[in-house]
C-alpha cells in the first residue's frame, strides 16, 4: 500500500529518468494469525474485492489476516558520490557557473559566519548561537526556490537567508540584538526573520512553524499567486503533535508547501534511533498520503533537484511535499551544549573526513574547472574581513530604545500597555542607578 501510494505519486508528477519505481513490497503476512485454510497463494489468485467503507477507498477483502510492522524502505535519492563525481550522467547538473559557485560560496560564507560567531558566544559577547556544520547542503534547497516563496525555518538554516540576501550586517545586528535589528531585540541571537525576504521569524518552541506554514500555503493557494511555502525542521521536532497536525491538514486541504525536514541523527542528546521506530519521518509523509523523497542532505545536486522536483509539484498541483534530507550534525547542537557527553570525537571526525558537504561541492565544482584552492583561499579571506568587519560595528550600537518592548503587540498601544509603559518610565526616573539605560538608543 504504502510504496504503491509513492511510487505512483511520484511517477506522476516527475517524468525523469531519476525516478525509481519499486513495485510494490509482497505484504508481511502474519501466516500464524491466518486461521482459515486459504494458503496466501491461494487467496491471492482469487479476485480481489474492494472495500466499502468510507475511511480507506483503497483497501481489498481479504482472508489472511496481515499484521505489518514493516514496510519496504524508501531510498535515498543521490546525485553525487562522497568524493563530488556524478553517478549518472542524465543527473549532471545543467547549471551555470555564476550559480553553482554562489551556492558554495554561500556554503563558505556560512562556516566563515559560524566559526566567528560561535568564538564571540565562548568570549561572552552574545548569548547563544547555533552553527551548521555538516548541513550546509541545504543551501541547495534554497536555490531551487522562488525569491517570493514563503520560507518557514526552524533555526538552523541561516543559510537559506544568506542565499537570498540577507546581509552580515543584519546577521549581526540580530545576534546583537542592537538597534538595527530588524527584530527590535526581542528575540534571541539566530532567531532571524525578514519580510522583504519571505523569512518569517523563527520562533524557538519546536514545530510551532509547521501548522503555520499549512495555513499560509492555504493562504497563497487561495490568493492564487504561483509560489509555495517552504518548512524546515528537524527529525526531532517531528516528534511534536505540530507535525502531524500540520502534514494532515496540509494534505487533505492540498496546500502547496514543501515540508523539509534536516534528519541529522540527534535531538540534541537524543538520537535518531531513541526518537522514533519507523522508516525515518520520510515514511510519515506517505502515511498522510503526500508525496515524499527521502534524499542525501550532504549532496547539495540532490537536494536542489528534489527541492525542484517538490516545488512543481506543490505549485502546479497544489499539493504538499515531505522531503526528508538525510544529514549528520557534525557541531554541537548549540553553544548550550557539549556534544562529547554523548557521542565520539572519533564519530565526528569520520563524517568530517567521508562525508563532508563542503568537500563533495567543491570536489564537483573543481572537475569542472570552477574554483581551485586560491579562489578558495581569497573567498574565505575576504569573507572572514567582511564577518569581523560587521562583527564590530554591530557591537558597538547600542540596544533598541526600551520604549520598543511596548511596541508591535497591538497595532496601537492598548490602555494596559499605555499604563505598563509610564510605570516603566517612572521606575527608571526614580532608580537611575538600577536601571542605566544609557547603552539604549534614545527614545524617539
Ligand atoms: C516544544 C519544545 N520542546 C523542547 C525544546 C528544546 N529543544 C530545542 S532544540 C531541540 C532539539 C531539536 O532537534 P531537531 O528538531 O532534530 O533539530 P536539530 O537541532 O537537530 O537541527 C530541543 C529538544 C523546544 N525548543 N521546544
Ligand atoms: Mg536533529
Amino acid at each position: 500500500m504504502y510504496a504503491r501510494v509513492s511510487v505512483r505519486a511520484l511517477a506522476r508528477s516527475i517524468p525523469s529518468k531519476a525516478i525509481k519505481t519499486t513495485p510494490a513490497p509482497l505484504a508481511y503476512s502474519a501466516k500464524a494469525f491466518s486461521t482459515s485454510a486459504l494458503s496466501m497463494d491461494s487467496h491471492k489468485k482469487k479476485e480481489r474485492v474492494k472495500v466499502h467503507f468510507p475511511g480507506a477507498l483503497d483497501s481489498h477483502f481479504s482472508q489472511v489476516l496481515e499484521i505489518r510492522e514493516k514496510m519496504e524502505p524508501i531510498d535515498t535519492f543521490r546525485v553525487m558520490d562522497t568524493d563530488g563525481k556524478v553517478l549518472d550522467k542524465s543527473l549532471e547538473p545543467e547549471v551555470t557557473e555564476e550559480f553553482a559557485t554562489k551556492i558554495y560560496k554561500d556554503m563558505l560564507t556560512l562556516n566563515v559566519m559560524d566559526l566567528i560567531l560561535y568564538e564571540a558566544q565562548r568570549q561572552g559577547r552574545i548569548s547563544f548561537y547555533m552553527t551548521n556544520a555538516g548541513e550546509e547542503a541545504y543551501i541547495g534547497s534554497a536555490a531551487a526556490l522562488d525569491p517570493e516563496d514563503e520560507i518557514f525555518g526552524q533555526y538552523r538554516e541561516a543559510g537559506t537567508l544568506l542565499y537570498r540576501g540577507f546581509t552580515l550586517d543584519q546577521f549581526m545586528n540580530q545576534c546583537y540584538s542592537n538597534d538595527m535589528d530588524l527584530g527590535k531585540g526581542r528575540q534571541m541571537p539566530v532567531h532571524y526573520g525578514s519580510k522583504a525576504l519571505h523569512f518569517q521569524t523563527i520562533s524557538s518552541p519546536l514545530a510551532t512553524q509547521l501548522p503555520q506554514a499549512s495555513g499560509a500555503a492555504y493562504a497563497i493557494k487561495r490568493s492564487g499567486k504561483k509560489n509555495c511555502v517552504m518548512c524546515y525542521f528537524g527529525e526531532g521536532a517531528a516528534s511534536e503533535g505540530d507535525f502531524h497536525a500540520a502534514l494532515n491538514i496540509a494534505a487533505t486541504t492540498s496546500c502547496p508547501v514543501i515540508f523539509f525536514c534536516r534528519n541529522n541523527g540527534f535531538a540534541i542528546s537524543t538520537p535518531a534511533n531513541e526518537q522514533y521506530k519507523g522508516d525515518g519521518i520520510a515514511s510519515r509523509g506517505v502515511g498522510y498520503g503526500m508525496h515524499t523523497i527521502r534524499v542525501d542532505g550532504n549532496d547539495v545536486w540532490a537536494v536542489y533537484k528534489a527541492t525542484q522536483e517538490a516545488r512543481k509539484i506543490a505549485v502546479e498541483q497544489h499539493k504538499p511535499v515531505l522531503i526528508e534530507a538525510m544529514t549528520y550534525r557534525v557541531g554541537h547542537h548549540s553553544t548550550s551544549d557539549d556534544s562529547s557527553a554523548y557521542r565520539s570525537k572519533k564519530e565526528v571526525e569520520d563524517w568530517k573526513r567521508h562525508d563532508n558537504p563542503m568537500v563533495r561541492m567543491r570536489k564537483w565544482l573543481e572537475s569542472k574547472g570552477w574554483w581551485d584552492e586560491a579562489r578558495e583561499n581569497a573567498h574565505k579571506s575576504t569573507q572572514r574581513t567582511a564577518v569581523l568587519k560587521s562583527f564590530a560595528a554591530a557591537e558597538k550600537r547600542k540596544k533598541p530604545a526600551v520604549s520598543e518592548m511596548f511596541n508591535d503587540v497591538y497595532d496601537k498601544l492598548t490602555p494596559n500597555l499605555i499604563e505598563q509603559k509610564k510605570e516603566l518610565e517612572e521606575l527608571i526616573k526614580k532608580y537611575p542607578a538600577h536601571y542605566d539605560t544609557s547603552n539604549y538608543a534614545k527614545e524617539n
